[in-house]
């Protein structure tokens, strides 16, 4: 007998129990108990149906990822399915926690679904680079019709056992707590009752272009670059015009193509780099985790009061710091602004509005930050500044109390040296905007206490981020190596090629904006505060063209901020590259364009690997992808540059450092892994 399965008959009704932690993935040894379980089940004359349960935290989570990439071992998951389906018997799943995937396929072979109010089910397959490959494309539609069913796959959404009740998803909720009584009961009065079984492949369904055209609408940002999702819809599009089996064999053939691409292993690859970020090799489970019911917030401008409606929505209590009472009321003014847009948009409600405004505390001064736990820093990026706000929080706070600063780039032992207590001081560098974007870089000083940051990385996930730990270097992980790609783009603007082309590789590789189009938004006065030498942005200031706020700067914008062609913006840019004497250079390639401004972020990253800046390649992935919005279906800087080949990324950057000089000169981690047939992710 499988050691995940466990089998009982009560009252004449047969219970299938597996139990395999972490989330019961149905992987082989899963898959064979299953197989077991349903087959002595179904041939014992004492059963008159069968109960599918799990034991643990949840019903299936689905097929185990970790299993892609190796040869399927028999039975696969649609054969079990095909065996569950098969049965004369009635057959319930009893749904806990959340059926995802081929878990809620796997519930779909089954006559009914039963689950507990806490429960939730869904087919997130999309967010892997995949579609429900074991039956889901071709049974959910039969249920809920094709609108519902492409809403459900294309979103990816887990969705509440109530609302599935009331989709057909789920036939019955039973009591919280009394799962296997519930799912027992309800097979007893389907025994009793008698009714013909019902398979869900033998429903109908009906052919829906409308739905189609309206669900790829809703979700078109899954058209660009992914590709799960336009196998999705063709699976739907199967499911209502194919005889069952071959809609089967057709989504086999969609899924086959999906599980092979390149978009799917970068995807699935994220998946397990999310998760990894929180390993520290030094900091186990044995480091004690501090405790935090209190913050303070230095700073209310942008990222101040990002940062505050993070552990406001935590349910954190925060005292919000200001100089002055003018700036406090216009950054609380902000923050209420940004929640009452949500609660007009229903994301919140007006409570929501009112009890995160409660959980902030304003206050004039450092001293109003005596007791909090935990103190964040984010106020102008000048060193003498945080050293002064730090050397008062010395005296300030109390012993115990964590000292962050929000510091994008600045070096974090050298503010800690501004305290007596530098184990206490730790960067937590938040990504524009602070309350969206899900990167947090944890900065590890020096002196940094194991403690400090395993409660740093815990309070993370707290507030709802990914945290990557980053050490002490200038910009630390994101900032420092997609620096990289600016400094290319503003080379290869100046060597005459357009920057509208050069944004357009950068767009159609899957950016949101280009580099120009970026620095338009952000504002080339404020890219070049402090500069003092003459620069192409700073040309661009003197002439007033700082961006999208002055209506132009490397693009012109009408007053919708659609950019367009600037001839003077053109000018500015011949000026300044015959002032600095640079060949000009306008006809590169694409690719060239490309690999330009991506393979030295690539560099970076070794180099970051190298000097123990980074732990792993894919926390600098999960950094570019989450802090920089890097296009989550290649994987990150790191995964591409390993799709593309490190012989072939060294290959390029020795062609660009011949050309161009020794910004491209390779990392030695590149060299050496290049020379060895390895990769930077091992993927
Ligand atoms: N396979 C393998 N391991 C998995 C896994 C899976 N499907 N899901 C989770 N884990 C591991 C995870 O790596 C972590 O490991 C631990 O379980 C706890 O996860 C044929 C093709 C279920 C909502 O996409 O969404 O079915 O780090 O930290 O926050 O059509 O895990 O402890 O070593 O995330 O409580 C479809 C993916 C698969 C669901 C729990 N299913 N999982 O969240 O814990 S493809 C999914 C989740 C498929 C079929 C297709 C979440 C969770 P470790 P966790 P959590």
């Amino acid at each position: 007998m499988s050691d995940v399965l466990t089998m009982r008959v009560v009252d004449g009704i047969g219970v299938v129990e597996i139990d395999s932690p972490p989330v019961n993935a149905l992987g082989f040894n899963v898959r064979k108990g299953l197989w077991q379980g349903f087959e002595t089940h179904i041939a014992d004359p004492a059963v008159k149906a069968i109960v599918l349960i799990c034991g643990g935290r949840t019903f299936f989570a689905g097929a185990d990822i970790t299993e892609f990439g190796k040869p399927v071992q028999e039975p696969d998951l649609r054969q079990v399915i095909d065996l569950v389906e098969s049965s004369p018997k009635p057959t319930i799943a009893a749904i806990h926690g959340t059926a995802l995937g081929g878990g809620y396929e796997l519930s779909l072979g089954c006559n009914y679904r039963v689950a507990v109010p806490s429960a939730k089910v869904g087919l997130p397959e999309v967010n892997l680079g995949l579609l429900p490959g074991a039956g889901g494309t071709q049974r959910l539609p039969r249920i809920v019709g094709v609108e519902a069913a492409l809403d459900i796959m294309l979103s990816g959404a887990p969705m509440a056992a109530g609302k599935a009740q009331k989709l057909g998803m789920v036939d019955a909720v039973v009591e919280e707590g009394r799962l296997e009584e519930g799912a027992i009961a309800f097979a007893k009065t389907v025994v009793a009752e008698g009714k013909p079984l019902v398979k869900v492949r033998d429903r109908a369904v009906e052919a829906n272009p409308d739905a189609v055209a309206a669900m790829t609408k809703k979700y078109s940002r899954l058209f660009k670059g992914f590709k799960a999702a336009a196998n999705i819809v063709k699976t739907v599009e199967a499911a209502t015009s194919l005889p069952f089996d071959q809609g089967m064999a057709r989504e086999r053939e969609l899924f086959l193509e999906l599980r092979g691409s390149n978009e799917s292993k970068a995807q699935r690859y994220a998946f397990f780099a999310e998760r990894a970020t929180t390993k520290v090799p030094d900091i186990g489970k044995d480091v004690a985790i501090l405790p935090v019911k209190s913050v303070g917030v230095i700073g209310a401008g942008t990222m101040g009061g990002g940062i505050t409606m993070n552990f406001v929505q935590a349910g954190l209590p925060v005292t919000l710091v200001e100089m002055n009472q003018e700036a406090l009321d216009r950054g609380l003014g902000v923050i209420r602004k940004n929640y009452e847009r949500s609660a007009s948009k229903g994301s919140i409600t007006a409570e929501q509005v009112e009890t995160y405004m409660g959980l902030i505390k304003p206050a004039l001064g450092l001293e109003a930050l005596g007791e909090v736990d935990l103190v964040i820093e984010a106020v102008f990026e000048e060193m003498s500044v945080k050293k002064d706000i730090f050397g008062k929080l010395d005296t300030i706070c109390k012993q115990g109390a964590i000292l962050a600063s929000n510091t994008s780039f600045l070096d974090v032992n050298e503010i800690a040296s501004a305290t007596s207590r530098p184990e206490w001081v730790v960067g937590l560098h938040f990504f524009s905007p602070a309350n969206v974007m899900r990167l947090l870089e944890v900065v590890r000083g020096a002196k940094t206490s194991k403690e400090v940051i395993a409660t740093s990385m815990e309070l993370a996930k707290t507030i709802r981020k990914v945290p990557v730990l980053a050490g002490v270097c200038f910009g630390f992980i994101a900032n420092r190596i997609m620096a990289k790609r600016t400094i290319q783009a503003e080379q290869m603007v100046v060597e005459g090629v357009p920057p509208a082309r050069i944004d357009k590789v950068g767009t159609d590789y899957g950016f949101a904006v280009g580099s120009f189009g970026m620095m338009d938004i952000v504002g080339l006065d404020v890219l070049t505060r402090g500069q003092t030498e003459r620069s192409l942005r700073g040309d661009f200031v003197a002439a007033g063209r700082l961006g999208q706020k002055s209506g132009g700067g490397f693009y012109n914008y009408d007053e919708n901020r659609k950019a367009s062609h600037s001839e003077e913006a053109a000018k500015l840019i011949a000026d300044f590259a015959a002032y600095k004497g640079i060949a000009q250079n306008p006809d590169q390639s694409d690719e060239d364009i490309l690999f330009r401004l991506l393979l030295p972020v690539a560099n970076e990253g070794a180099k970051c690997l190298e000097e123990g800046i980074a732990l792993r390649a894919s926390d600098i992935d999960m950094a570019c992808i989450l802090g920089y919005n890097w296009p989550l279906y290649t994987g990150g800087p790191m995964f591409w540059a390993d799709t593309i080949g490190l012989p072939r990324v060294l290959e390029k950057l020795k062609e660009f450092q011949a050309k161009f000089g020794d910004e491209f000169k390779p990392a030695a981690l590149l060299e050496k892994l290049a020379a060895e047939g390895k990769s930077f992710t091992g993927e």
